[in-house]
């Protein structure tokens, strides 16, 4: 029987446990530059199996929201060697992200439209900060990507993907979730194009396999992984038939030997089932184990110690927690031990300095 406390040799690393801290945005890094108290944040957090970063744009225009980090200036990557230096002897991965039409027009280049597979608006908000003030703002208008631009965005992916490793991340894992650009290209609901990019769930796949072939190319697959959100409505997205649009994805990832996949099961951070929305996420796994995959399967949504402890006999390998690690920086210990876990102060979630976000409380003589 596996346990989370368990060992476990994921790509390169061998992680003390199979808890991982799920990427989580906190909006605390102003002009997209990383903190020292991001640094602090995230060295609190390091007896996690692995961490993974909050998203992190690859790009200016992959920027959807004030505050979130960048990997694509020198003063970028030099607040993040100080997070990984931190980290020190724990682990940590970067999660590369565009957010496609998930913008706002005065967080883009030039004031320009946000991209998307085809101009349909995302019902869905952002977060702008103006003068000081954090405030949730409907999203803008984007504008249609021309397949020309696509090979750019590819490598916009890859370079991102060289930097992390730069900045000392040990590897990546590609955002591929939760309704952003990739998410976009895959699902119905937001790609409507009539190219090789659009139409048939090859043609939809098609820029997702492509970034991840490319950034294992860069990076060698043991240092990269995926993550994939199925059925989440999360900004707005939907697809008419994901199960057999799933399965040819992960048939096609068997073969790369990615490190892990990470699978949000329902809605994010919300109910793991949802109503209109069936998805059988063993016959997924089943699928990518068949088709040669060996990495970890991580498993995330609403997890406690005994569904993580479940899943783990099911066939998971890593499961990662999302909200319980912004309250407890001592998760691990916390769940070894069976203890309370601190509950998750919602005004403090998006902005703002350390409270909370480094003040959280260890456990009373824990050495976390
Ligand atoms: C919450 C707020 C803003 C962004 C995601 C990167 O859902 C996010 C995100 C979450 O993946």
């Amino acid at each position: 029987m596996k346990s989370l406390f368990d060992p476990v040799q994921v790509g390169k690393l061998r992680l003390p446990n199979r808890v991982v801290m799920a990427p989580l945005t906190r909006n605390r890094a102003p002009n997209a530059i990383p903190t020292p108290l991001m640094a602090e944040y995230y060295a609190q957090r390091a007896t996690a199996g692995l961490l993974i970063s909050e998203a992190t744009a690859i790009t200016h225009q992959g920027q959807g929201y004030a505050d979130v980090p960048g990997l694509y200036s020198t003063e970028q990557l030099d607040g993040w060697k100080k997070v990984t230096k931190a980290v020190h002897e724990g682990r940590i991965y970067c999660q590369l992200w565009h957010v496609g039409r998930v913008s706002h027009v005065d967080l883009q280049p030039h004031a320009q439209k946000p991209v998307a597979p085809s101009a349909i608006p995302a019902r869905t908000k952002t977060y702008l900060i103006t003068n000081g003030t954090g405030a949730f703002v409907p999203v803008s208008e984007p504008r249609a990507l021309d397949a020309e631009e696509l090979p750019g965005i590819v490598r916009d992916f890859r370079h991102a993907a060289r930097n992390a490793i730069s900045a000392g991340f040990d590897g990546v894992e590609v955002h591929g979730a939760n309704g952003y650009l990739l998410d976009q290209f895959l699902k119905t609901g937001a790609n409507h194009r009539d190219d090789a990019y659009g139409g048939s769930v090859e043609n939809r796949a098609r820029l997702l396999l492509e970034v991840m072939r490319e950034v294992c190319e860069e990076l060698g697959p043991e240092r990269v992984g995926l993550r994939l959100s199925p059925v989440t409505p999360a900004n707005d997205i939907a697809d008419a038939n994901p199960q057999p649009l799933f399965d040819h994805v992960v048939r096609q990832l068997g073969p790369l030997g990615l490190a892990y996949l990470h699978l949000i099961e329902g809605s994010t951070g919300g109910p793991r089932e949802v109503e209109g929305r069936p998805f059988d996420y063993q016959a997924m796994l089943q699928a990518w184990r068949a088709a040669g995959a060996k990495g970890a399967w991580m498993v995330n949504n609403g997890y406690t110690r005994e569904l993580a402890e479940q899943a783990l006999a099911q066939g998971a390998d890593l499961v990662a927690f999302g909200r319980p690690y912004i309250a407890n920086p001592d998760l691990v210990e916390r769940l070894r031990a069976n203890a309370p876990l601190n509950e998750v102060e919602r005004a403090t979630l998006y902005g703002g300095g350390a409270k909370g976000y480094t003040d959280y409380p260890a456990l009373q003589g824990a050495t976390a």
